[in-house]
Parts: structure tokens; C-alpha cells; sequence
């Protein structure tokens, strides 16, 4: 398998670099923790590792060193479309390089050769009451999967510790490979009444397939909107709390299903991943109130009704983030390019240009720019996906690209349980005394 043989090849030279840094320079300091970061969720503390992808909050995010326009131009593209496979992002997030046509295919082989749901996952999800939220069906469904993870049978088999990441890539592919079959069924099922499964087409790629499967009309159309939406959603460093989480319990050596089942449970909360599903209500709600586009006065008013009201704006601001995110921008021209006059795209648009000032005006945003939520459920909206609790799932689907390749190379390092230390309330107070004291 060709992700297999490609890191098998590279793992010396990692591992080298690894054990210098650990055992020769293990003593250099990286960075300092001040209280307010300890108080204020650890933000900006430099303590996880990942050569995945890195977040420059004046630029945006790079996956493998490369910036959004780069990876969009650079990756193979499905055919008939001008998005790149995913399976080629998947490769590059995996090895670190960009493949060929050839080497993007034979990952996307590889996932219809995996695509195969057990039919117990359907009978659970079948169990379920109707109204349950789809990010609940689809986080049971990928601990249900753990049933069949060859890292856990061949850990309690005895499994040496060099050679974790053969079953911990396995699981990843089989994971990654089931869950828009999954998440294509939760849709069919919860939204659209269908009992069947969803066939995976091995002639056709994962955009392609998602497409299909999930039945939206247009399928050219929505098949390149899910592939750029996959690899814009894919990795946000490590830092995020559905990768961070997914890391955390995989260094516990739990499998790729328990890691990312939990990851996904990050995912799920209003300030994650559920933000998206409101950007679109805020949206819809500003379409509604003034039948159509608003003029500018209209939405500078709406935004500040908002703001008093006590609320925040949604898809707007970021924790790392210092300038727009290039995620928005890039779906932005996408929008731009096949619906501008979409009412929702023009209203965006105009958001775009409000409503940074009005956050600056308010003065609490450190970031009055947009992030990839601002326009995300817009696009989905225009093809026909109008289920608002399933712009979670699409987002889980994406990221799970990100966060498997995360876990093989944090097995494939041996890199240890995470188990940073905590402190008392006392201690803090007495830190601050200690540090005030004149000498
Ligand atoms: N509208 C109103 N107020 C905001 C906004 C916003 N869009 N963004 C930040 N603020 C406020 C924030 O609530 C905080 O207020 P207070 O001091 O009263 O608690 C203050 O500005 C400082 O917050 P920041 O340090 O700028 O932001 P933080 O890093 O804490 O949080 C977000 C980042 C993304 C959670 C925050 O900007 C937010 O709530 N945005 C709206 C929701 C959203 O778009 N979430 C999607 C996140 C996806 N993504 O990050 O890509
Ligand atoms: C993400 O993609 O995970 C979000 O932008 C949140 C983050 O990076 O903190």
C-alpha cells in the first residue's frame, strides 16, 4: 500500500531527528507560561508537536508548508472537476509531499477497496429515535467501528512498539474510507427517509462518491464543493479541540475509533464545529428581516442589534487568526465563481465588509475577520443541503483526514501518554506574590 511503503521508507530519518531533539536537546527551553494563559485555556502555550499542518495567525493555515491556494493548485484533480481528489490531500497530509495523479488514485483505490459499513453499525444507528442529532449517531457509528481495529487486536496480541503505526495507518484508512459512507447514510436515512446502504462507486472518487450518496441534485456541481470542503476542513494544527482531543486519547494508545469518537464529541460543541450551522441562521435570519440584500446601513445596524443583544457574531473571530481565513477566501471564490448573485453569497459578501468594522467599533475581538464557518453552510445551502445539524458531519468527515494522519505519525514517533501538570488556585496567587516581591 502505497502510504505504507512511502512513510516505512521516511520513518529512519524522522526518527532520528526525533531522538536528537529528545535526548541531546531536551533541555532548550521553547516557551514561557504566564498565569493568564493558564487561566485562559492554555491559548498560545507552544507545547504539541506536528509536522501536519501549522497555523501563522497573519497567513493562515499551511498544510505540509504549503498555504490553501498553493495545495488547491498543486494536488491532482477529480475528473471533470477543478478541485483536487481528496486522496491526494490525504497523501500529502500523510507523507508530506505532493502526489501524482497515479499515487492520489491508488489512495482513493484504497478507500473503495475499505468502504464496506458492517451492517450492525446500520441496525445501531436504526435503533436510535428519529429526532437524535446526527453528530450523536455519527460519533456512536465510528466507536462501533473500533470493534474491528486491528491496533487493538494486535496490541493485546503483543505488538511491538515500532511497528504501532502499521495497524494504527490500517484503522485510519478503514475509518477514513467508511465515513462518508456513514455520514451519506445518516442523511438518506434521517432526512430523506431511505433505509438502503449507500454503494460506493470504486469508478468514481470520494467527492464524487459523497455526492452520489448523499443524492443532492446537481453532483459535477456538489461533488467539487465537497471535495474543497474536505480539504479546507482537514487539519487545523494541532491546537484545535478536535484535534487535540483525538491526540490526547490516542497517546493513551486507544485506537483510532476511541480517539476520534471523542474528537468528534469536541466537534459537536457550539463553539467548534456547530458554529457553522449558525453563520447560516444569522444569515438566513438578515435575508428574512429585509427580503433580500440589505443595504449596508441596514446590515450595520442588524450586526450592532446582535451585538447588543448580547450575542456574538458568528463566523466571525478567531483564536489564532489575525487576517481573514484563507478557508473563508477560498470558498468565497468558489461561491464566486459558479453563483455570485446567490441572495446568501451577496449578503456574505457584504458581511465581509461590515462587519469587521463594527467588531472593531465594539473593540473585544482580537480578530474581526471571518473564519472558514462565516460561508461554509452558505454553499452547502445553495446545492440543496439544508439540514443544518449535518454541516457538523460534513465538518467531521473532513477532519478526520487531518487528525488520522496526526495519530499514525504520533505512533509511528512513539511519542508518549500527554500528561501536562496542573496547579492550585494557591500556588498561582503565590506565584504572583513571589514575582511582585521587589528583589
Ligand atoms: N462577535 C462578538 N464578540 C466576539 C466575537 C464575535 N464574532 N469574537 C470574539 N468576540 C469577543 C469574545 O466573546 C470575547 O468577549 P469577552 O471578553 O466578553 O469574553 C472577546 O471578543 C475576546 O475574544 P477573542 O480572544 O477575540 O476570541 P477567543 O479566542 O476567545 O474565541 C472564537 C474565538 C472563535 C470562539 C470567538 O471569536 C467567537 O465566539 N466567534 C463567534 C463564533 C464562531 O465563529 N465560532 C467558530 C469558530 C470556528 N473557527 O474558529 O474557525
Ligand atoms: C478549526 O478548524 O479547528 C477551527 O478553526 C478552530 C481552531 O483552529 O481553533
Amino acid at each position: 500500500m502505497i502510504l505504507h511503503d512511502k512513510m516505512k521508507a521516511s520513518l529512519p530519518e524522522w526518527r532520528e531527528r526525533m531522538r536528537v531533539l529528545a535526548k541531546e536537546h531536551g533541555e532548550v527551553v521553547v516557551d514561557q507560561v504566564t498565569v493568564g494563559q493558564v487561566i485562559g485555556g492554555m491559548r498560545d502555550i507552544k507545547s504539541l508537536l506536528t509536522d501536519v499542518s501549522y497555523v501563522d495567525p497573519a497567513e493562515g493555515i499551511r498544510f505540509r508548508g504549503m498555504s490553501i491556494p498553493e495545495v488547491l493548485k498543486a494536488l491532482p484533480k477529480g475528473r471533470g472537476g477543478k478541485m483536487p481528489l481528496v486522496g491526494g490531500l490525504y497523501y500529502l497530509l500523510m507523507i508530506g509531499d505532493v502526489p501524482t495523479k497515479e499515487q492520489a488514485l491508488e489512495v482513493e483505490a484504497e478507500w473503495a477497496r475499505r468502504a464496506d459499513v458492517p451492517d450492525h453499525i446500520y441496525k445501531m444507528i436504526k435503533a436510535m429515535p428519529k429526532d437524535t442529532h446526527p453528530m450523536i449517531l455519527l460519533t456512536q457509528a465510528v466507536v462501533a467501528l473500533g470493534h474491528e481495529s486491528a491496533f487493538s487486536r494486535q496490541y493485546h496480541a503483543g505488538m511491538k512498539k515500532d511497528v504501532y503505526w502499521e495497524p494504527a495507518l490500517e484503522d485510519s484508512l478503514d475509518l477514513t474510507a467508511k465515513l462518508p459512507v456513514i455520514a451519506a447514510f445518516i442523511y438518506r436515512y434521517k432526512y430523506l427517509g431511505k433505509q438502503g446502504k449507500p454503494r460506493y462507486n470504486s469508478k468514481q472518487d470520494y467527492g464524487l462518491n459523497f455526492a452520489r450518496m448523499i443524492g443532492v441534485e446537481d453532483r459535477k456541481g456538489y461533488a467539487d464543493l465537497a471535495r474543497l470542503y474536505f480539504v479546507l476542513h482537514s487539519d487545523h494544527e494541532s491546537g484545535n479541540v478536535s484535534a487535540h482531543t483525538t491526540h490526547l486519547v490516542g497517546s493513551a494508545l486507544s485506537d483510532i475509533f476511541y480517539a476520534f469518537a471523542a474528537g468528534l464529541s469536541g466537534l459537536a460543541g457550539p463553539l467548534h464545529g456547530l458554529a457553522n450551522q449558525e453563520c447560516l441562521g444569522w444569515l438566513l435570519d438578515v435575508h428574512k428581516k429585509f427580503n433580500g440584500v440589505p443595504s449596508r446601513d441596514e446590515l450595520y445596524k442588524f450586526a450592532w442589534a446582535t451585538l447588543n443583544g448580547g450575542k456574538v457574531i458568528p463566523g466571525y473571530g478567531h483564536a489564532v487568526l489575525r487576517v481573514p481565513d484563507p478557508r473563508y477566501m477560498a470558498q468565497m471564490e468558489f461561491a464566486k465563481a459558479r453563483f455570485p448573485q446567490d441572495d446568501l453569497i451577496r449578503i456574505a459578501d457584504l458581511v465581509f465588509e461590515v462587519v469587521p468594522q463594527v467588531l472593531k467599533e465594539q473593540g473585544k475581538a482580537k480578530n474581526p475577520a471571518p473564519n472558514v464557518d462565516a460561508i461554509s453552510g452558505t454553499l452547502q445551502y445553495y446545492y440543496g443541503v439544508r439540514e443544518f445539524d449535518y454541516y457538523t458531519v460534513l465538518f467531521g468527515i473532513g477532519r478526520a483526514l487531518g487528525v488520522t494522519a496526526n495519530y499514525v505519525w504520533a505512533r509511528a514517533l512513539g511519542w508518549p501518554i500527554e500528561r501536562p501538570k496542573s496547579v492550585t488556585t494557591k500556588m498561582l496567587e503565590e506565584a504572583v506574590k513571589e514575582q511582585l516581591q521587589p528583589a
